[in-house]
């Protein structure tokens, strides 16, 4: 199998490391490809993407997906991925800029085993969540919580209670209507806000093995397809939100333009633990105080630009702090000099301030918080709500004229792996290089609705790692 743990955690890295590693280039980072050296050790934990966009048929919405636990290969009963009942998944919004939440969803599982003496995660024929044959049930609740300005929690609400997660797709002579069945997974609260838990097709996708060794082979291009998504056909544990603007903006208000002062918020996702837990103790019966373990907010930050030393310490840490923590390493990339030592494309190496505003600061007039907080340089997903959906996204987002996609919040189809390396190339400061992996797209189309993540393939029919973009003409920078 290849590898694909720490996924897009490590994705930049690893390539970097991988092309490095190939041209024996001794750039001193080690033989390790884990990304964040603690939890790399603990998948269950391990926010892998997160996706906060307008969905073209919720406009007055704002949609976010949050994965977690990289690499799932569906044939691997009886015990499937899960999300770990010991655990707490968070999204987070901020709605001024300071990098402290405004707003949380917190998600806990509880799971049972509904006949201990049965093998079977569930019987042949098996329809729905009620059916006695589904033997290995999750459940889960979510609160919403908001808070003060230091972050501590003024107010929480239970809104769902004991939902049920959508199951692994185990095969079709367990679940014959899999794709009905997961329906029952969608909820719609008294407020307006949907919810989807379960496993998904792994949207992300990337050429994991040859990215770089693309960029080698067809130096200036890198964009000519050809690419294999090393991550087509494996799952993930997806948490989908649609919450109503009025619910998350700063006014309580729905965003009437991109103007409006309540337009933009950060999105970013984390993962707690207990201090203290042992693998015997139940849910909630560990000892000592809740601690996070996970945080992720733009899919290029802690995979990049935070040196291994420092990456445990910011899924720790929280986006306030990230300016004076982290600053050094954003605005002098190590990447932009591996980048320059393999292949030359004269990427700015210091002073680098156009990394900091695309991903940090926010775009002045597009996605940079309003107010006193306004620039303030948080590792948010910020978007803003006023943007209409576009009709024909662009993969490349903004860099492709498209201010509905990236790095104006993320969107399943963005394809972030091109539009980074591009970025960090320096197509924001005159210095366009069409760099990019091959895979333009994910395998599976994604859903026109609710939840949008695709349906996982099925254990039985899985062949994981296998699909090949078709080559095309190249691509210029931006698209
Ligand atoms: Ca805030
Ligand atoms: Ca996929
Ligand atoms: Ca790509």
């Amino acid at each position: 199998m290849r590898n694909p743990l720490g996924a897009r955690r490590g994705l930049l890295a690893l390539a970097a490391v991988a092309a490095a590693s190939a041209i024996a280039v001794p750039l001193g980072i080690g033989s390790s490809h884990r990304e964040a050296p603690n939890i790399s050790l603990d998948p269950s934990a391990d926010n892998t993407d997160v996706y906060a966009w307008t969905a073209p048929d919720a406009q007055g919405a704002i949609t976010i997906a949050s994965d977690w636990i990289p690499g799932q290969v569906p044939a691997n009963g009886p015990n499937f991925f899960r999300f770990d009942d010991r655990a707490r998944y968070y999204d987070y919004i901020d709605n001024d800029g300071d990098g402290v939440q405004d707003i949380g969803y917190r998600f806990t599982f509880d799971t049972e085993t509904r006949n201990p003496n049965s093998f079977l995660y569930a019987g042949p024929g098996t329809q729905d969540f009620s059916d006695p044959k589904l033997n290995v049930i999750q459940r889960y609740d979510v609160v919403r919580e908001e808070y003060n300005r230091h972050g501590q929690v003024v107010r929480s609400r239970k809104i769902g209670d004991d939902l049920p997660v959508a199951p692994p797709n185990i095969g079709p002579k367990t679940f014959p209507n899999y794709s009905n069945f997961v329906s029952q997974a969608t909820k719609t609260l008294k407020d307006g806000t949907k919810l989807f838990v379960g496993t998904r097709d792994d949207p992300f996708f990337v050429d994991l093995g040859a990215t770089f060794d693309a960029i080698n082979v067809r130096m200036g291009t890198g964009n000519e397809g050809a690419g294999r998504d090393d991550l087509s056909g494996y799952w993930t544990s997806s948490t989908v939100l649609q919450i109503p603007e009025r619910l998350v903006t700063r006014n309580g208000q729905p965003v009437a333009s991109p103007d409006s002062p309540n337009a933009v918020v950060g999105v970013w996702s984390t993962t707690e633990r207990r201090k203290i837990d042992v693998s015997e103790s139940k849910k909630g019966h560990g000892y000592g105080k809740w601690v996070q373990v996970s945080r992720l907010g733009n899919p290029l930050v802690n995979e990049v630009v935070i040196p291994l030393g420092q990456k445990d310490r910011f899924n720790r840490t929280t986006p306030d702090r990230d300016a004076q923590l982290y600053g050094q390493y954003v605005t002098n990339p190590e990447l932009a000099r591996i980048l320059n030592a393999l292949f030359d494309v004269h990427a700015p190496e210091t002073g680098r301030t156009d990394i900091v505003q695309a991903l940090l600061q926010g775009i002045p007039g597009l996605n940079q918080h309003s107010g006193k907080f306004a620039g303030t340089p948080v590792d948010t997903l910020k978007l803003n709500l006023g943007v209409p959906a576009s009709p024909n996204p662009d993969r490349f987002g903004v860099i492709g004229g498209d201010n509905a996609g990236f790095p104006n919040g993320r969107r399943p189809t963005d394809d972030v792996v091109d539009i980074e390396l591009q970025v960090i190339a320096g197509i924001l400061v005159g210095n366009p290089v069409p760099l990019g992996d091959g895979v333009d797209q994910n395998d599976e189309p994604f859903l026109s609705h609710f939840p949008y993540l695709a349906d996982p393939q099925s254990g039985f029919d899985s062949n994981p790692g296998q699909v090949v973009t078709p080559p095309h003409p190249p691509v210029p920078a931006g698209g």
